[in-house]
């Protein structure tokens, strides 16, 4: 990517070049102990880091000491995944150093974009989820709220993809393998935290109280990486906990020869923060999962009280006003019987004290709705692994249906029995869902369509109960990664035509629409976009090998893969396509080329299959001289966040087809959107909105909605219907099953069709496939017209204001943490 062309910073650096090309040869020097004819492009990366360090942590101390003067209110954002990506552009951009940077290292002979692609992606995360959470960092930074993200400090993040013969191979991800320049190592803030062992019932003064003896103790040790908002606002934390043996080393043991057996311990410890489970959307069901929730959410709220007393000593009263926890989905709902172990065990607060604190700090983020990704725990399991805690379970349980339930639906069991924390049957269960839901004050889903179906389908009882709690704010993206940095040029031509500040008030974009029908506009908005091609295009040959033309229409698909997210539906398109072409070499339309990228749950067989058709198929059709180089499919490897940001400003087409109901929010749609892709997409979360925000004749919607969804489903949905009665699907649904794409391995592919037919397509990918077979000759059709695609493509960059993530975070801000502002003095 090209840095000349990067936008003009609204604001002005914070050091000149000269002095910036002093500090990076200080740091090539001084911390990396090298000298500018010899240092590795690694090192140049390091040294850069460190030199805009010094500014990260010039904000940090000063925000940290601002917080601390204020006392001010903060909001713990609890959460398994951070999906960060790479921190040196954010950081720069952040910091109005991009173009300052950019000509110190050309005066010292180096090339910022090449450096930039030093840096490994923190890829601490599986999707959407994760990646949510890193733009709400930055928004929350951006607008100066006090806040700190606690998660896991993973050693390996999400797994690297490679390809063998078209097939999925997973690689450890080693992000840290040679350091990692933004983290401190915080020992001060170390905590130990318990484990398995039983609870012991003891009496003093005639009052009964509880010992918990762990029969095990770990020692979780933080990491800060500062979290830089955008124009020197805040810098706030990222805490990552990392596991680590109490007892380092046995040395009694290693001395008696003991080699192996002494490190153990150390083993077994080190294994709670040893991987991010690569599962999207789904359950692990694992002992070594529920450890990982217990151990950052203990360590996070030792924390939070730590930092609390530190101030407020054992006066409570200033608890709730102070601290607000969000639950990041129920991935550390134990947080909740957690935060009663301490006030209640270790602080020897009474039940009804300690349970009205509990309930006025947290809040709960509903992100699904797909039944196996709503966790439950085995109730041994838990038992086995936190014996307190499943006792104050119980209780919380029994408090819970005994006043409020009984009160609102007297005599009601089966009411009751469906609002429990613990699921009764062959294996008893907890459910965390329900225990979020109980121990929060506000819980929210993360599109409107997605907060209705929570209410309506998900937690109806609930909502009988209490119609306030559950409440919606939709999902958003930050335009500094989304747009700023990673489109510079539409960033730039934004820059001169809407106002400046468009990176905080990305409603300002509104203004562009003035300008959707001016001819010189929509040829200069289509140049970047052609320019943005060209460079994908050049990734793609570096990338795959396989040369793809930019004038064609770059239609992309980017997300884990997933059934519900129906990559199979686009593929089943694909080869109508190549068929219409087979059958007729002259079939108009307009060139296409199909980009995946996508990973799959190391687990998931069918997802697995699914890349492995994808990748066999475009070996057929982009050697098969027959379409004339009309169609093209790609799957780029180890789909990322840094990949992301080259695929995305390159996008005509964004492929959002979900089945309707299935999708909570999704967060690339606004990506996309933004950088003006067209969507072809169901009425599925924030798709909906949007719809709405671009206006109808600016996306292509097709197929079921949601009701009709439910209405197919109760009837009794049968493939077979859809299959027999349309000749071309049945034909590219039974292409599948030869060995037309993989030549010598007949079935190979067929398990694609089995699930789709004899598997009964859960997903309705048949019901659906005429719909949007329709909607994609319409994307056709509009591309022809080229003012006609221009006009949409702007109106959709113009639009997409309310998915800006400072949004959301005023959403939450208003609607559930009530926090205020605190720009850090000195700024
Ligand atoms: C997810 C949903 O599937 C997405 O639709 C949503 O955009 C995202 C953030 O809210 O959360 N839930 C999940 O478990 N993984 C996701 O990406």
């Amino acid at each position: 990517m090209t840095t000349q062309t990067r936008s003009a910073s609204s604001r002005k650096a914070p050091a000149t070049s000269k002095a910036l090309q002093q500090k990076i040869l200080h740091h090539l020097h001084t911390t990396q102990g090298t000298y500018p004819e010899k240092a590795s492009a690694l090192a140049w990366w390091e040294a850069t880091a460190a030199a805009i360090n010094e500014f990260v942590m010039a904000g940090l101390t000063d925000t940290q000491k601002t917080h601390s003067r204020y006392d001010t209110r903060a909001v713990n954002y609890l959460s398994m995944e951070f999906l960060m990506g790479r921190l040196l552009s954010n950081n720069l951009h952040n910091l109005h150093l991009f173009e300052t940077t950019d000509k110190a290292l050309a005066a010292l002979g180096q090339n910022l974009t090449d450096i930039l692609e030093q840096e490994p992606d923190m890829a601490l995360g599986n999707g959407g989820l994760g990646r949510l959470a890193a733009c709400f960092l930055d928004s929350l930074a951006t607008l100066n709220y006090p806040a700190v993200g606690y998660g896991i400090h993973y050693e390996h993040g999400l797994f690297e993809q490679h390809f063998r013969n078209g097939r999925q191979i997973e690689r450890p991800d080693d992000w840290r393998e040679y350091g990692n320049p933004w983290e401190v190592c915080r020992p001060e803030s170390v905590q130990q935290i318990k484990l398995y062992g039983y609870v012991e019932t003891v009496y003093e003064d005639g009052r009964a109280r509880k010992v918990w003896h762990p029969g095990r103790n770990i020692k979780a040790v933080p990491w800060d990486i500062p979290v830089v908002g955008y124009n020197g606002a805040n810098v706030n934390i990222l805490r990552l906990w990392e596991s680590r043996a109490t007892d380092f080393f046995d040395w009694d043991v290693f001395n008696a020869g003991g080699y192996v057996d002494a490190q153990i311990e150390q083993a077994e410890a080190e294994a709670i923060s040893k991987v991010l489970y690569p599962n999207d959307e789904t359950e692990a069901g694992k002992e070594l999962r529920l450890i990982q929730q217990y151990f950052f959410s203990a360590a996070s709220l030792a924390d939070i009280v730590r930092r609390y007393q530190r101030a407020h000593g054992d006066d409570w009263t200033q608890f709730p006003k102070l601290v607000a926890i969000q639950l990041n989905d129920t991935h550390p709902a134990v947080a909740i019987p957690e935060l009663m172990r301490i006030l209640i065990d270790d602080k020897d607060m009474d039940w009804n004290h300690a349970w009205q604190l509990c309930h006025q700090v947290f809040s709960y983020t509903n992100h699904t709705l797909l039944p196996e990704a709503l966790e439950k725990w085995d109730l041994h399991l838990f038992e086995k692994v936190l014996p307190r805690h499943l006792e104050l379970i119980y209780e919380i349980n029994h408090h819970f249906l005994t006043e409020e339930v009984e009160q609102k639906w007297p005599g009601d069991d089966g009411v009751k029995s469906r609002l429990s924390i613990i699921e009764e049957g062959a294996r008893r269960m907890v459910r965390m869902g329900h225990l979020s839901v109980i121990g929060s004050h506000r819980v929210n889903g993360v599109a409107e369509v997605h907060s209705e179906l929570v209410k309506s389908d998900l937690f109806p009882d609930f909502h009988a109960l209490w119609p306030h709690k559950l409440t919606n704010v939709t999902n958003g993206i930050t335009p500094r990664r989304w747009l700023k940095a990673c489109n510079p040029r539409l960033a730039e031509l934004i820059d001169r035509h809407a106002s400046k500040d468009w990176p905080v008030r990305l409603d300002k974009l509104q203004k562009l629409t003035d300008l959707a029908d001016d001819a010189r506009f929509q040829n200069a908005f289509m140049k970047i976009k052609h320019e943005n091609k060209e460079e994908l295009a050049d990734v793609i040959k570096a990338l795959t090998g396989i040369e793809v033309d930019p004038g064609a229409i770059f239609d992309i698909q980017i997300k884990r893969l997933h059934e519900y997210k129906r990559q199979h539906l686009n593929l089943l398109h694909i080869l109508a396509l190549y068929r219409r072409l087979l059958e007729n070499p002259d079939h108009d339309m307009v060139p296409r080329v199909f980009i995946f990228g996508a990973k799959a749950a190391p687990g998931y067989r069918l997802a697995k299959d699914i890349i492995f058709a994808i990748n066999k198929v475009a070996d057929r059709i982009n050697n098969d001289e027959r379409v004339g180089g009309k169609l093209k499919v790609v799957m780029l490897p180890n789909y990322r966040v840094s990949l992301a940001e080259k695929m995305i400003p390159a996008a005509d087409v964004s492929e959002q087809i979900s089945t309707a109901g299935k999708e909570a929010s999704g967060t690339g749609n606004m990506k996309l959107a933004l950088n003006g892709a067209l969507t072809i997409g169901t009425l599925d979360g924030a798709n909906i909105e949007i719809a709405e925000e671009a206006g109808e004749d600016n996306v292509f919607i097709f197929g079921l909605t949601v009701d009709e969804v439910k209405a197919l489903n109760s009837r009794g949905y049968n493939p077979y219907d859809y299959y027999l009665n349309d000749a071309e699907l049945k034909a590219v649904v039974d292409w599948l099953d030869t060995d037309y794409f993989t030549p010598g391995q007949p079935g190979a592919l067929s398990s694609i069709k089995h699930s789709l037919l004899d598997g009964g397509d859960p997903f309705l990918v048949l019901a659906d496939f005429r719909s949007y077979a329709e909607a994609q000759l319409k994307v056709d059709a509009r591309y022809r017209d080229r003012k006609a695609w221009a006009r949409s493509a702007i109106i959709n960059t113009a639009t997409m204001g309310k998915f800006n993530s400072d949004r959301s975070i005023q959403d939450y801000v208003d609607r559930i943490w009530k926090l205020k502002p605190y720009p850090r003095d000195n700024a």
